[in-house]
């Protein structure tokens, strides 16, 4: 038994629920729920030498985690990594802190920034594995860093 009144009722309930699920959705974005990088698994680049005769990478930056997670380069050849901050809300960084390996920068954009392209120059010194991370916040402890592998 179906009146055109609770067809009506249905139709205002369901476009009521698809709101409430928009409005959810969007406060999410706000809030910046991501993805935890501690649940994915590791993605490898290798950088490569470009006619220039420097390594260049792009790495992806995402809430939270970034793509690739593991950067291999050559040490004593400058390295030119370009980033792509995805997340338009949140603020991220690319940081490394290891400057006896030659090491140390951080980058970042903030809320709501438009220049989405950033780079980070360095000429790796010291062979060896090191982390880097987003500073942000407890970004770090919720996956967003990585390895940079220096052969
Ligand atoms: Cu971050």
């Amino acid at each position: 038994m179906s009146s055109a009144k609770d067809r009506g009722g249905l139709a205002a309930g369901f476009s009521h629920a698809r709101m409430g699920a928009m409005v959810l959705a969007l406060f999410a974005a706000a809030s910046g729920c991501g993805t935890a990088g501690t649940k994915l698994p590791v993605s490898e680049m290798t950088a490569r030498t470009n006619s220039a005769g420097v390594q260049v990478v792009d790495v992806d930056v995402h809430s939270y985690y970034f793509k690739p997670n593991r950067i291999v380069v050559k040490e004593g050849v400058p390295v030119d990594v370009a980033l792509h901050f995805k997340s338009f809300f949140v603020p991220h960084t690319f940081t490394c802190n290891e400057g006896d390996a030659g090491l140390a920068f951080s980058k970042g954009t903030g809320f709501m920034s438009f220049h989405r392209t950033k780079h980070v120059t360095f000429t790796p010194t010291q062979k060896g594995e090191y982390e880097f991370f987003c500073h942000v916040g407890k970004h770090h402890q919720k996956g967003m860093q990585g390895t940079i592998v220096v052969q």
